[in-house]
C-alpha cells in the first residue's frame, strides 16, 4: 500500500435492514469514501522536486518541469503536441477558439458542465445530441441531423474513458467539414482500436485535475497533431507572446504552473500502479454485483486499454426496486459518497434550460441515464474489503428493497 493511505475504519458486513444507517444503524465507514480521490505517487520524489523549483525559484511560465511534463505525456500518447495549460475547462477554451469554432457546435448534454460551458462562454451555440444506451457517448446516428449552415464542429466526449466511436464521428465531420474536438478528460492512459486517445480529430483535451487518474492538482492539456494549431495553443495559453515583449495574437493566461507539473511527473511514475489498482478495484466490484438485479455495471471494452478511473453503475429501478436516487441517500447514509455523474444533464441546467427549454425532447437517453446512473469509489485509498463492503450495502438496498421504501419514504416526510 502506498504511504500515507489509511486502511478504512469499517463495520462488519450488515445483513438486515434495520443495520442500515438510513434505518437508524452505524454508519458502515467511520470516514466517508469518496469517489475522486486523488492519486499521490511517491512523496520522497515530489518533496525532492518542489525543493528543486523553490531552490531555483522557476516557479511558472512555462518552466523546465512544465516542458518536460509535455515531453513524457506526449511520448504516453504518442503525440506530436502536448500543451499543458492551468485545468481541463482551460484546455477547452482555448481549443475551441484556436479551432475557430463560431455559431453552433454540436456537443452530449451527458457530460460534465464544463464540456458545454467551455462553448457558451465563447459566444457559441451548443447544440444537444443524445448519446448511445451502450457507451453513454455521442451517438452518430443522431448527430448528422442536427448539423446546419452554422454548424462548425463537434465535441465528443470519452465518458468514463471509454472512447467514442472515433471513425463515424470522423467520417461525419469530413464530410461537412466540420472540425472534431474530443473531451478526453476522462481517457487518459485508454486507447480506442489500439491506439492511445490523444491522437484522433483536430485536437483532444485532458484534465489532470485532483480527482483524475493523474492529477497536477489543477492542470490540463490540449494535445494534438497539428503543428500550426499547436503554435496557436501555445500562443494562446501565453497572452499571445510570442518573445519577450512581442505579443501576436489575442491570448488569455492558460499557464501551468511548475508544482503542478511536479505532481504531474511524480504521477506518471506510478501511473501503471494506479491503473492496475484501478482495475482490480473493477474486476472486485464485476464480481461482487454479478447478479443483484436491476444493477448493471457499465461495461469496460476487453480489447481497449482502460483506466478504470470510473466505476459506473446503472440502476433500473423497474428491476432492482429501489431508484438510483434511494440507493445513493442508502449509501450516502453509510458514509459512501456515491455520485450522480452528470445529473441532471446539461440541459437541464441554467443557463441551457431557459435557453433550450425543449431540448429534453430530442435527448430521450440522455434523460434517462441522468436518473439512473452512479459512480462508485475507487482508487489507491479503497481496499478489497471496502469494495465488499459497498457491494454488501448495495446488494442489502436491492434484496430488500420492499422493507426499505417505507423507511426512506418516511426519511423524506
Ligand atoms: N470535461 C469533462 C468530461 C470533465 O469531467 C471535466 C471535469 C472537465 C471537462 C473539466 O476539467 P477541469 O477543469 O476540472 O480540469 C469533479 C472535478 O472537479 C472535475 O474535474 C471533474 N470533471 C468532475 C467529473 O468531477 P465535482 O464537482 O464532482 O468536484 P468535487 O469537489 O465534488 O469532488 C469530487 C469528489 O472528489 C468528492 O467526492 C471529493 C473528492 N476529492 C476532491 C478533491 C478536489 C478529494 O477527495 N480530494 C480533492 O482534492 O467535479
Amino acid at each position: 500500500m502506498p504511504t500515507g493511505v489509511n486502511q478504512s475504519d469499517r463495520m462488519t458486513p450488515k445483513t438486515r435492514v434495520a443495520e442500515l444507517a438510513v434505518a437508524g444503524g452505524e454508519p458502515m465507514f467511520r470516514q466517508t469514501i469518496h469517489v475522486g480521490r486523488p492519486n499521490i505517487g511517491d512523496r520522497q520524489r515530489l518533496r525532492e522536486r518542489i525543493d528543486d523549483l523553490l531552490d531555483r525559484r522557476w516557479l511558472t511560465n512555462n518552466g523546465q518541469y512544465v516542458q518536460e511534463f509535455e515531453r513524457r505525456v506526449a511520448r504516453r500518447i504518442g503525440v506530436r503536441h502536448v500543451v499543458a495549460v492551468c485545468n481541463g475547462t482551460v484546455a477547452l477554451e482555448i481549443a475551441v477558439r484556436a479551432l475557430g469554432l463560431t455559431g453552433e457546435v454540436i456537443v452530449p448534454s451527458f457530460t460534465f458542465a464544463a464540456t458545454v460551458h467551455a462553448l457558451h462562454w465563447l459566444g457559441i451555440t451548443p447544440v444537444f445530441c443524445d448519446v448511445h444506451p451502450r457507451t453513454h457517448t455521442l451517438d452518430p446516428r443522431r448527430v448528422e441531423e442536427l448539423i446546419t449552415p452554422r454548424t462548425t464542429g463537434l465535441i465528443a466526449v470519452h465518458l468514463w474513458g471509454r472512447a467514442c466511436d472515433v471513425d463515424d464521428l470522423s467520417a461525419i465531420a469530413n464530410r461537412h467539414h466540420l472540425k472534431l474536438l474530443f473531451d478526453a478528460a476522462h481517457a487518459f492512459g485508454c486507447s480506442y482500436q489500439g491506439r492511445m486517445v490523444g491522437n484522433f480529430g483536430n485536437a483532444e483535451v485532458l484534465s489532470f485535475h485532483a480527482t483524475k487518474v493523474l492529477n497536477t492538482f489543477e492542470g490540463g492539456a490540449v494535445v494534438t497533431n497539428d503543428d500550426d494549431l499547436a503554435d496557436r495553443l501555445r500562443l494562446m495559453r501565453n497572452m499571445g507572446f510570442r518573445t519577450l515583449d512581442e505579443v501576436v495574437s489575442v491570448g488569455t493566461n492558460g499557464k501551468m504552473s511548475e508544482v503542478s507539473a511536479a505532481m504531474g511527473l511524480t504521477g506518471l511514475e506510478s501511473i501503471d500502479e494506479f491503473i492496475a489498482v484501478n482495475r482490480r478495484h473493477y474486476e472486485h466490484y464485476r464480481h461482487e454485483l454479478a447478479g443483484i438485479p436491476g444493477i448493471t455495471l457499465a461495461p469496460v471494452s476487453e480489447t481497449e486499454r482502460s483506466n478504470f478511473q470510473y466505476v459506473v453503475l446503472d440502476v433500473d429501478e423497474a428491476h432492482s426496486g429501489i431508484s438510483r436516487d434511494d440507493l445513493i441517500r442508502v449509501l450516502h447514509a453509510e458514509n459512501i459518497k456515491a455520485r450522480r455523474y452528470f445529473f441532471p444533464g446539461c440541459h437541464r441546467m441554467p443557463p441551457y434550460r431557459d435557453l433550450y427549454p425543449e431540448a429534453g425532447a430530442s435527448l430521450p437517453e440522455t434523460e434517462r441515464l441522468a436518473e439512473s446512473v452512479l459512480c462508485l469509489p475507487t482508487g489507491e485509498t479503497l481496499t478489497a474489503e471496502d469494495v465488499a463492503a459497498i457491494c454488501g450495502i448495495v446488494r442489502l438496498a436491492v434484496s430488500h428493497s420492499g422493507e426499505l421504501r417505507p423507511i426512506l419514504s418516511r426519511a423524506t416526510r
